[in-house]
């Protein structure tokens, strides 16, 4: 079309052709112009906290049980303060199961500060949710700031269920699953606004979305279910593949099975498949391969893609010449290992779950209640109860025996599947329709940052960037415009392992949101002795308590600029190409499930 147009103007004359380039070059530039939303301004609650139970009262569906003022300082984060607010607490759409004869609701808190800064934050919580987590989450390790902090009136609910009543136990009820999955979010959110209108005299001027884990699933489930509801999104280790990450797990809960020498079924005797000392032979071998590959041995990696090339377990890791004693890999241990990192297979070798990249941070101290614990006792009540159709109950009295016995290829047919009862199935109810399109949220002026650990065990780094690389094509390479990508080297689920995981990607979502301020790179501090929001035990002795790094947008990733003090961020510079589908020959990465 365009070289036709050219080739028009070129017999029409020069001046045309200048004419129709200026008014292609215009042309460009409006369709790269995206709204820019307006600041928020700040609010001052109306009246008393405690008249808020009668004022919230004729609210559509939901019973308001207390509203009670919270002194300054009740909470604090890090030793902040946290100032004066309004606790609410209330529920939403009581009813009985006709399915499992307990009754569910919505529960909720909402906390309003007496100062508002004019916003609305929904927070997502983690695991199977079921508790109403406290409404003052931060983000990554020893979070220095919160939403509440900064003036945000907060929701957190329970997404539907209480853990009281059996924790995964609710999947047997399926309005409960899809409260989990999606519907409590569109269902609390209007209320929450109401209510603010209330306490206010004015809705929210904007609104925001965040959470780390299943918090970061449902803040990408409610970018692309809710979208006109939300202007800013935060999420951190988005499992938003959820139910196929926890069937990946149990495939390596039976992988390591193999080669447990203790009894597989309880945690300890799994982790005698791949013990501590062996998890650090791991690591140290993947740091020889891969940490100067960004100009420092500094035991971080951040050339993650590159060090999946050059690394090679088979050849790196040092293989026992007799009895396993941690300064090795037996040869079984080897072959049982490798396909949890390759990515999980169904018996006919097709992967259904991205790969978990070789990182500096396996040796970390969350990884092995993720390896060895949640298989039996988190994934397998959620695979068996809230995410087959049909559910086994089975999997609620003995997790273990459940998950180390579970047929992968059936349970993976069974997360698609639905019957008369379950008519939604959960790769429908937990995930984004249509994960790598999210053009509605880019065309209304929203954004969106995720972050994810490198070495994060149960959610892989790797599937969010298939993610990021998605929803690059399908807006003609433009995910920069509303959307970033911190990868974290050496981190784990949501924080901790030998990282720099404090750091702050709330306060420049605000600003790309209501000032057009594109964020640039994030600076990271490793939480060593003394840390202000509590010292990071995986943080190695030879690093500065307080080092700094720049967290890169992917896909760029950090080098050392070869001088200066190399434990500051102020050494280091992103490198690399901007926009994740230029120069990326992903194609392999990108072929397996949700297609
Ligand atoms: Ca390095």
């Amino acid at each position: 079309m365009r070289v036709s147009h050219v080739r028009f103007a070129a017999r029409a004359g020069v001046g045309a052709l200048t004419l129709l380039l200026a008014v292609g070059a215009q042309a460009h530039g409006r369709d790269r112009q995206l709204p820019q939303l307006t600041p928020a301004t700040p609010g001052t609650l109306i009246g008393t906290c405690e008249s808020l139970l009668g004022r919230l009262s004729g609210l559509d569906h939901t019973t308001i049980t207390t509203a009670t003022t919270v002194a300054a300082g009740t909470l604090s984060v890090a030793g902040t303060p946290v100032p004066v607010h309004c606790r609410v607490t209330g529920f939403m759409y009581q009813r009985v199961s006709p399915v499992d004869g307990k009754t569910y609701s919505i529960q909720f808190e909402m906390r309003l500060p007496v100062a508002w800064n004019g916003r609305f934050f929904h927070q997502g919580n983690g695991g199977i949710d079921g508790s109403v987590v406290t409404a003052n989450a931060g983000f990554g390790g020893g979070a220095l700031t919160t939403p509440l902090l900064q003036g945000f009136a907060v929701l957190s609910s329970d997404a539907g269920h209480s853990n009281a009543q059996g924790g995964p136990a609710f999947g047997l009820d399926p309005q409960a699953r899809l409260d989990y999955g999606y519907q409590a979010v569109g269902k609390l959110t209007p209320m929450a606004k109401q209510a603010i209108g209330l306490a206010y005299g004015k809705g929210p001027d904007r609104s925001y979305f965040g959470g780390c884990s299943n918090g970061g699933r449902h803040t990408l489930v409610t970018a692309a279910r809710y979208t006109p509801d939300y202007d800013g999104y935060l999420a951190g280790a988005p499992g938003y593949n959820l139910p196929l990450a926890a069937l990946a797990n149990i495939f390596g809960a039976q992988r390591y099975a193999t080669v447990a020498t203790g009894n597989p079924a309880t945690p300890p005797g799994l982790e005698s498949a791949f013990t501590a000392a062996e998890r650090r032979v791991l690591a140290n071998a993947v740091l020889a391969r891969c940490d100067r590959l960004d100009g420092a041995a500094d035991g971080l990696v951040q050339n993650t893609r590159t060090c999946q090339r050059v690394f090679d377990l088979e050849r790196d890791v040092p293989t026992c010449a007799g009895a396993r004693d941690g300064s090795c890999l037996s040869a079984a241990q080897k072959a049982a290992i490798a396909p949890i990192f390759s990515g999980a297979t169904l018996s006919d070798g097709r992967r259904f779950y991205a790969p978990f990249p070789f990182d500096g941070g396996i040796g970390g101290g969350g990884i092995p209640f993720w390896e060895f614990t949640a298989p039996l006792v988190l994934d397998s009540g959620a695979v068996g109860a809230i995410f087959k159709v049909p559910p086994s109950v089975d999997a609620l009295t003995n997790g273990p025996a459940f998950s180390l016995g579970l047929n992968i290829d059936t349970a993976y047919a069974q997360l698609f599947a639905t019957d008369a009862t379950y008519t939604e199935a959960a790769m429908s109810f937990m995930t984004p329709p249509d994960a790598r399109n999210m053009n509605a949220v880019r065309e209304r002026g929203a954004k969106i940052i995720v972050y994810h650990g490198v070495s994060d065990p149960i959610f892989s780094v790797a599937d969010t960037e298939r993610w990021y690389r998605g929803i690059d094509r399908s807006s003609g390479h433009r995910a920069e415009d509303f959307a970033r990508l911190y990868r974290v080297p050496g981190m784990g689920h949501c924080s901790g392992g030998p990282a720099t995981d404090q750091f702050d990607p709330l306060t420049p979502l605000v600003a790309w949101v209501e000032q057009g301020v594109e964020p640039g790179a994030l600076v990271a501090q490793a939480r060593g002795t003394g840390n202000r929001g509590g010292a990071n035990a995986d943080v190695p002795a030879d690093w500065a308590a307080a080092r700094t790094r720049p967290l890169c947008a992917y896909p760029q990733v950090a080098r050392y600029a070869g001088r200066g003090d190399v434990e500051s961020a102020a050494s280091w510079k992103c490198v690399g190409p901007k926009g994740a589908g230029r120069g990326h020959d992903d194609r392999d990465d990108d072929r397996d499930h949700d297609d």
